[in-house]
């Protein structure tokens, strides 16, 4: 399941951001993202260099949330945008052929990100979460199995995956699950 685990650095969540980062790359997770909704520019631009510089270190793909800036800036592997943030074409003027994830909530909008070239669909909250402010409505697992089937591109499921719950948003065909609230205790479970 580790393997699967697409553990989500959320620096107003994480005590220690840099330390849950090298916990999770030490305990073999496959991607990790940065995200910080409310850091100031100069201190996400910091964080993110040194989270940057331990992923390629470990050799795991980094992703910068929301802001492409900083994910050219540090030269990420990969940007992760919401329904909200620049959109996909225009993202990619300004990091290239980075990968480039793309939050989704209904059926619909995934598969339009799958169509206009996003590289990894996140499709969410599949269950309740108490993480993110507003949250859509929970998806449920149903619906995470048909964007599955529908999109060509590799999904990540999101939203109140725990260690109990885990396996079966990857049943349900999703190559992901993208976790915050419950990260340090995959970690704990995984060491
Ligand atoms: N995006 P936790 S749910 C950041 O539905 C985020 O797109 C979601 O946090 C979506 O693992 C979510 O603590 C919060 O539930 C995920």
């Amino acid at each position: 399941m580790i393997d699967s685990l697409y553990a989500i650095i959320d620096a107003e969540v994480a005590d220690h951001p840099l330390a849950l980062t090298f916990q999770a790359l030490n305990a073999g997770c496959a991607i990790v993202q940065l995200r910080a909704k409310r850091l100031d520019d100069v201190a996400f631009l910091e964080i993110a260099k040194r989270v940057r510089s331990a992923c390629a270190h470990a050799k795991v793909p980094f992703v910068v949330n929301d802001r492409a800036d900083i994910a050219r800036l540090v030269g990420a592997d990969g940007l992760h945008l919401g329904q909200d943030d620049l959109c996909i074409e225009d993202a990619r003027r300004v990091v290239g052929d980075m990968q480039i994830g793309v939050s989704t909530h209904t059926l619909e909008q995934a598969a339009a990100a799958d169509a206009e070239g996003a590289d990894l669909i996140a499709f969410g909250p599949v269950f309740e979460t108490r993480t993110k402010e507003n949250p859509d409505p929970v998806v449920g697992l149903q619906t995470l199995e048909a964007v599955c089937q529908a999109v060509s591109h590799p999904v990540v499921a999101i939203g109140g995956i725990t260690p109990e719950n885990a396996s079966e948003p990857l049943r349900a065909g999703a190559r992901y699950i993208a976790v915050i609230s419950a990260l340090p205790r995959f970690l704990a479970d995984a060491s």
